[in-house]
């Protein structure tokens, strides 16, 4: 089945622990024009979401939650864009700024299709699981996956956040009203190799499967593939969220908000996208975490992030 994409564009980098991430889009485009691509092109109305200066400007309101107000907008402004898109029949290929956007990604997802089940594939050098009671750092891009989970882990809690912050949380697990929006069991991970005790621990519980990067390399792409499908076989949809840390920065750059050694080649990256969509029930991929400002070999992580998106795009439309 031939897929019509919408591109979105969203800039927000309000719950990134280092800022820059918001640039991460443009630097994609960048990328573009010095290979004279005519890529963007075929993209005629593209969707977009701003980056809130206004929150970053100011010092954040709660430690453990860092612009919780900020991150509600950008679930609010995603779940329109993405429902729109799935109403006109088409696919929704987002290129984002920090990761923590992806739980309004799922949300978005869920509630367009409430009566499916959604599997979830994250490839990423992180397990994104913290909340407000286990986070050391107060940033909500490492909380997407406990908002689709709705999970608040507290068997591993830390910290002690304030009422009106449990509220706002609750408001994000919550977000259209159905929730969980995804079955620990409907999600798999690729590439995870920086957890933190809590997020172990949730691991262990629910019983995440995580593919590391030396399964990846002993077994090979395609066997990973059939076994990320074969899991979520009773999935009627399928979103797959790329972190380009989930990538080796030694191999391609520390353009990145938290890089982390001994990743995914491009290659193994490549490979794992196009043997993923090429199922029927690739609903949605996104892009994120790409940072310019981060990265010693100018804008190498966005040429790779493009070169990977130049050769995905057509197996999506295929
Ligand atoms: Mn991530």
């Amino acid at each position: 089945m031939a897929r019509k994409i919408q591109l979105i564009i969203n800039e927000s980098e309000v719950t990134a622990g280092t800022r820059g991430a918001s640039l991460g889009p443009g630097a994609v485009k960048v990328a573009a024009w010095k290979k004279e691509s005519d890529f963007f092109s075929q993209f005629t109305n593209q969707y977009s979401i701003k980056n809130n200066e206004e929150l970053l400007n100011k010092p954040p309101l709660y430690p453990f939650a860092k612009r919780i107000e900020g991150l509600t907008e950008v679930f609010e402004q995603l779940d329109t864009i993405v429902k729109s898109t799935y109403e006109k029949g088409d696919f929704p290929l987002i290129i984002a700024g920090d990761h923590g956007s992806a739980g309004g990604t799922i949300a978005a997802i869920k509630n367009s299709h409430p009566g499916k089940r959604l599997g979830v594939v994250w490839i990423d050098a992180h397990g994104d699981l913290h909340t407000p009671y286990t986070t050391p750092s107060g940033n909500m891009h490492g909380m997407p996956l406990a908002t689709a989970l709705a999970t608040d882990n507290l068997d591993a809690q830390i910290n002690e956040p304030k009422e009106d912050v449990k509220g706002l949380w609750d408001n994000l697990k919550n977000f259209g009203g159905i929730s969980p929006k995804i079955q620990p069991e409907d999600l798999v991970f690729i590439a995870v190799r920086d957890t933190e005790e809590p997020e172990d621990l949730l691991m262990d519980k629910l019983g995440i499967r995580n593919i590391t990067v030396e399964e990846v390399r002993k077994s090979g792409v395609d066997h990973v593939v059939d076994e990320v499908l074969e899991k979520l076989k009773d999935c009627d949809l399928i979103y797959v969220s790329f972190d380009v840390d989930s990538m080796d920065p030694k191999i391609v750059s520390h353009g990145t908000g938290t890089p982390v050694d001994n990743g995914l080649t491009p290659e193994e990256a490549e490979g794992i996208m196009t043997g993923l969509i090429k199922s029927d029930k690739l609903c949605c991929l996104e892009f994120v975490e790409i940072n310019p400002c981060l990265d010693e070999k100018k804008n190498k992580m966005a040429e790779v992030a493009f070169d990977l998106l130049e050769r995905l795009v057509p197996v999506i439309k295929k």
